[in-house]
């Protein structure tokens, strides 16, 4: 697969934030784009800016039914998909474990991880009767670097990863690609849901510094898609270069 015929995706999460500039960035090459994300209404609003390029399809990656559904229901022009962007996800509160709303675990687990995989398990065999095809991920660097807060969220990224590579591993000798793209911190709404609309506290995040864009992701996914069909981009890590490492955090006996 190389951009020298258009491509169809499929991109989940393409409402807002990476999943909407991955579309934009995509029609803007000449392909073709299925946008999905629940909010069917700024589905419209894209395809009515980008035109016929982007169809928009209202799915919530939970419902297993819906994603068959959808994938039959998909026009001819569409329906021969090349790649698969799974970047539908979202983190909810920063509570330690002991804390943590169990709805939110939940609700991240159905979406992160089993939705990505029921994604995924739909689109496979389509790529497979065709020769071609490319799963991108959405992952990120809370799946290797613990922070507390991060328990379920973090977890669920940890599982993308590992998917991902188990998933190149039963792809072998097949010619369908696999890639894992795990961020640092980047402005969208991303925190904004995390704090359950308060923006105020999501701003406070990126005070001072200059975050990822979601254009500097769908740069990376693009060019792990452009790549020739030889070359397989296992894993990119990117950051602000703002934001780097800190130590283990130790606790001291108040009495010594
Ligand atoms: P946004 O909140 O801006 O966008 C998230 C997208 O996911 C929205 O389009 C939302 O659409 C969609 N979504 C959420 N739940 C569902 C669902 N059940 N079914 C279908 N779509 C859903 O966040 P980002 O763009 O930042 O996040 C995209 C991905 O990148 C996520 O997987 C996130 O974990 C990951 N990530 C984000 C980082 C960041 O710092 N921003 C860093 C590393 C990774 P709708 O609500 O309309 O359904
Ligand atoms: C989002 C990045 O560092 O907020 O996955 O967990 S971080």
């Amino acid at each position: 697969m190389t951009h020298h015929h258009p491509m169809t995706v499929f991109v989940t999460g393409a409402s807002a934030g990476f999943g909407e500039a991955i579309a934009r960035r995509f029609v803007a090459e000449g392909h073709r784009v299925v946008a999905s994300a629940r909010r069917g209404d700024r589905l419209a609003a894209l395809a009515e800016e980008l035109g016929e390029r982007l169809l928009p399809v209202a799915l919530d990656v939970r419902e297993r039914t819906a994603i068959a559904r959808t994938l039959t229901d998909l026009p001819e022009e569409f329906a021969a998909i090349d790649l698969l962007v799974n970047n539908a996800g979202l983190a909810l509160g920063l509570a330690p474990a002991q804390d943590a709303d169990p709805d939110h675990w939940e609700q991240m687990i159905d979406t992160n991880a089993k939705g990505l995989v029921a994604c995924t398990r739909a689109v496979l065999p389509g790529m497979l009767e065709r020769g071609r095809g490319h799963v991108i991920n959405l992952g990120s660097i809370a799946g290797s670097y613990p922070y507390p807060g991060a328990n379920v969220y973090g977890a669920t990224k940890a599982f993308v990863h590992q998917f991902s590579l188990n998933l190149r591993a039963d792809l072998h000798g097949t010619g369908l690609r696999v890639t894992c793209i795990e961020p640092g911190m980047a402005e969208t709404e991303f925190s904004v849901v995390r704090h359950a609309g308060d923006r105020q506290q999501a701003d406070a995040l990126y005070a001072g510094m200059e975050p990822l864009t979601a254009t500097d992701i769908a740069e990376s996914v693009y060019w792990a898609a452009s790549q020739p069909p030889h070359v397989n981009v296992n894993v990119i890590e990117l950051m602000p270069a703002a934001q780097s490492f800190a130590g283990f955090q130790v606790h001291r006996d108040e009495a010594t």
